[in-house]
């Protein structure tokens, strides 16, 4: 795969304005090689490639062929296996085990949404006498996609596998940041035979090619997964032509652990859900809130395994890997000379391993305790190895703390009585709601979106081919 060029109508090219941006791996700060710098040219070809893609070969399969195509791509992804994860790894700096797992979930999604395309059912509903009514769930035409680069692999599979089950062609602005696996899963999908046009892929700035896709009135979708603020450019760009969008923008999801849980069990999940790929997940469980009764011991012991966290190289393989940049590396950095300024106390803190390169973008994994609610810690997404813990003193007070950011992405519920886990699951406000365990691997059959400022829509699962089609409502009078 030659670097710097765009994937257009199934053939790679030089983006029009002829320019690159650099690639840089998070581990060591060095360049990697380069991407295409496409811009508003680029994104108006891959829009009409698409379009093509939908009105022609693409649009005309028959539903169990293009499941075919897509699960023979879930299956030569898993031929790719090494080669991908070696990429994804490479370009985040995520550390080689997980990268390998994002890659055999990008091969899930494939294998899911290639086994449902030809299982999107129509519905008939009983009306006056004489009159027949289908509901036909067709697909939409062309979507766009604008993702981060968190888990650029499992976002192709998770949001282009739905968006072509469900009969579209799909144009992707992958990040700037990272987004390497994705262009060779572009060139794998063509492998197999997807026709030239069903996915483009135009890496480049936000400011430029992701601008330009989110103001398009040829796309009749947006799918847009990032920040709050760009989530609201986005939707705001899209609003002029009235194209619907899916918003996926993060959260500050809680961890909430009554005195009655299991918890050696809850520890081990709660340490591994906020330092997986480096606390750069939308979903990390970066809240703590713990009975005030067990406040103390708690904390004792999970600052004891938090203190083994181990940041490196993402050939180390440890328990997580640097930033994605310099700029994250200073956002993070941010909240924590913040944190320093205002008092707050740390619990624990991991470590960076010695072999990480200086000129890579880690930063020390850290516990705080005692955080006042009041404070960003308590409030705002981080998007790095940092867990905040709170004390709660009651099962109201508890719903009252989770809910209290303007967050609402996901929640896990610590306790083993029944009557409470069904209160809590129905009171806290988010989109998925986990108990006794959290997060549950890729998650690729569970439907996945938030409330409040974490966005709207639904991705994963079969929730995720509703938004990817629309219905169409058809009456006959045979009267
Ligand atoms: O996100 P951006 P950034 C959160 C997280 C992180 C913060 C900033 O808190 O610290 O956002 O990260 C494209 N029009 N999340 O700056 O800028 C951009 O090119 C159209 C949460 O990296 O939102 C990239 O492809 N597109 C999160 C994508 O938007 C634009 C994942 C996301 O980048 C654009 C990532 C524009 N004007 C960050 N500007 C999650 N929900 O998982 C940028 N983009």
């Amino acid at each position: 795969m030659e670097q710097g060029l765009v994937f257009i109508g199934g053939k790679w090219q030089r983006p029009r304005g002829g320019q690159t941006l650099p690639a840089i791996s998070p581990s060591t700060g060095g360049e990697i090689g380069v991407i295409a710098r496409g811009t508003a040219a680029d994104i108006e070809e891959a829009v009409s490639a698409a379009r093509g893609a939908f009105e022609g070969g693409w649009g005309a399969m028959p539903a169990f062929e293009r499941g075919r195509l897509l699960r023979k791509l879930g299956e030569t992804i898993l031929d790719h296996l090494e080669e991908l994860t070696e990429i994804e790894a490479r370009d985040t700096g995520k550390p080689l085990r997980l990268s390998r797992n994002d890659i055999r979930a990008a091969a899930r999604y494939f294998e899911f949404y290639g086994g449902a395309a030809d299982k999107i059912h129509g519905e008939t509903i009983p009306f006056l006498s004489g009159y027949q009514v289908m509901v036909l769930r067709e697909p939409r035409g062309v979507t766009g996609h604008i993702i981060p680069w968190n888990y650029p692999a499992q976002m192709f599979g998770r949001t282009i596998g739905a968006t072509l089950a469900a009969g579209n062609a799909a144009v992707l602005k992958p990040a700037e940041e990272a987004c390497l696996s994705c262009l060779r899963l572009a060139e794998l999908a063509a492998g197999v035979g997807l026709p030239e046009g069903a996915i483009n892929v135009v890496p480049g700035l936000g400011e430029e090619a992701g601008a330009a896709l989110s103001a398009h009135p040829g796309i009749d979708l947006l799918s847009f997964t990032g920040s709050p603020e760009v989530g609201t450019l986005v939707q705001k760009a899209a609003a002029e032509h009235h194209v619907p969008c899916i918003l996926e923008l993060g959260g500050k999801s809680p961890q909430i652990v009554f005195s009655d849980a299991d918890m050696a069990r809850a520890i081990e999940t709660i340490v591994a859900a906020v330092v997986q790929n480096t606390g750069q997940t939308c979903s990390a469980g970066s809240r703590v809130l713990v009975e005030r009764s067990v406040y103390e011991e708690f904390l004792a012991t999970l600052a004891r395994r938090f203190s083994q966290v181990r940041a490196g190289p993402h050939d180390r393989d440890l328990d997580c890997g640097p930033l994605i940049s310099a700029a994250q590396k200073r956002r993070v950095e941010g909240f924590m000379a913040r944190a320093r300024r205002d008092g707050i106390d740390i619990a624990a803190q991991g470590q960076i391993h010695e072999s990480a390169p200086a000129g890579g973008f880690y930063v020390v994994p850290t516990l705080y305790s005692m955080v006042p609610r009041a404070h960003e810690l308590a409030r705002e997404e981080v998007f790095g190895p940092v867990l905040s813990a709170l004390p709660f003193d009651d099962e109201a007070d508890a719903i009252r703390l989770a809910n209290a950011t303007d967050y609402g992405l996901i929640a896990g519920i610590w306790t083993e009585s029944g009557a409470r886990q069904m209160r809590l699951a129905k009171a806290v406000r988010a989109g998925q709601v986990f108990v006794n365990g959290y997060g549950a691997g890729g998650g690729i059959e569970l439907p996945f979106g938030g409330v409040k400022r974490s966005g709207h829509g639904r991705e994963k699962g079969f929730e995720a081919l509703r938004e990817f089609t629309v219905a169409k409502t058809v009456v006959f009078n045979h009267g």
